[in-house]
């Protein structure tokens, strides 16, 4: 029994180990009731007498030892855990995650908004699926016209009345049906015709629209708010242009060219070497659309223009490829205005 006891507690003091599990192997093989010290202590009883005193100061003292080797190494695992905890240092500032950052077109949306909102114009909204009679009929377009074709137009399978609004001056019929003059508003939004998405075109794309109408409106005012609009969008030393065109719900039409911001008149690829770029369409509100809205053209007159926020957008940015807005790709977006 000696012997067995001193192999034993060379095993002991040999033992070593970093794992909680082995370190829990070892409880379990010499001090759990079934281990091996307290069976040494079963047979403790077979021992003879002369021998009881040593037998016994031994087998205790075994048992001491693998009592504190067990404890020591649990305290050393315990210890150790909390070093890794304390590895984490809690007083750390964190990580602030990226800002986004306003949308190209929202950005230009605004200010156009701003520009207006300072002389007297109110901001109008209303709905993208549209009835024909506040898309087309009350806007003057002919029953023919090739606007009101399928290719055009996304029409409503279920109810060839409703389409997506192919322009926001829907939203404008509806103020006009809804108010009395003055009338001094625009109407941003999206609009949708059918058309094959290129480097220039989309399918969806956005709308401002303005209408003013008073009684003595005239085209010497269109002219004047139009100058004021291009030099504070494009700057001061912008110039602009009015070339005759037609529009079914205006009479006189016109298209607004401004001065080229890029080559400043001199000729380049973006105004294709004329000097003028053409950034919207405007006219007299046709006196046929007035009657239809309920306004009485023979006291009142008014103007209205419509422009493409994207196409404002490209030139003043210089992004060449319409397709770019609806991509949603943060290294592109994230180039003209970080958020507030
Ligand atoms: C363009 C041309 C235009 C209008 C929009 C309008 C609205 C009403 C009555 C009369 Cl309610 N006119 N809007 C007038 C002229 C041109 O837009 O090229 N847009 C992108």
């Amino acid at each position: 029994m000696k012997e067995k006891i001193e192999a034993i507690l060379n095993e002991i003091n040999a033992f070593t180990t970093e794992s909680k599990e082995e370190l829990d192997q070892f409880r379990i093989k010499y001090l759990s009731k079934k281990g091996i010290i307290p069976s040494l202590f079963g047979e403790f009883k077979t021992v003879t007498p002369e021998m009881r005193k040593e037998m016994g100061q031994a087998l205790n003292s075994l048992k001491n030892s693998a009592q504190d080797k067990f404890n020591a190494i649990q305290e050393q695992l315990e210890n150790k855990e909390d070093v890794t905890e304390t590895d984490v240092d809690l007083t750390l500032p964190v990580d602030f995650s990226e800002l986004g950052s306003r949308h190209p077109l929202s950005i230009v949306r605004n200010k156009i908004i701003e520009i207006f909102a300072r002389i007297g114009y109110t901001v109008s909204e209303g709905p993208e699926i549209e009835d024909d009679f506040h898309n087309f009929t009350a806007l003057n377009f002919p029953e023919e016209h090739p606007a009101r074709d399928m290719q055009d137009t996304f029409f409503i399978e279920k109810n060839p009345d409703l389409a997506l609004r192919t322009h926001t001056s829907s939203v404008q019929v509806r103020v006009m049906e809804n108010s009395k003059p003055p009338i001094r508003t625009i109407s941003p939004g999206r609009v949708f015709r059918n058309e094959a998405i290129s480097a220039r075109a989309h399918c969806i794309f956005h709308q401002v629209e303005g209408l003013y109408i008073d009684k003595d409106v005239s085209f010497a005012d269109l002219k004047q708010t139009l100058l004021y609009f291009a030099q504070e969008l494009f700057g001061k030393e912008t110039k602009i242009r009015l070339r005759p065109s037609y529009f079914p719900f205006t009479e006189p039409s016109a298209e607004m060219d401004i001065s080229c911001n890029i080559c400043g008149g001199k000729g380049c690829n973006i105004c294709k070497y004329t000097g003028w770029v053409e950034i919207l369409g405007c006219g007299m509100v046709d006196p046929n659309v007035l009657e239809n809205c309920g306004i009485d053209s023979k006291e009142y007159t008014g103007f209205a223009f419509g422009m493409g926020i994207e196409r404002i957008t490209m030139l003043k940015y210089q992004i060449d490829d319409i397709r770019l807005f609806f991509e949603n790709d943060q290294r592109f977006l994230k180039q003209f205005e970080s958020a507030l």
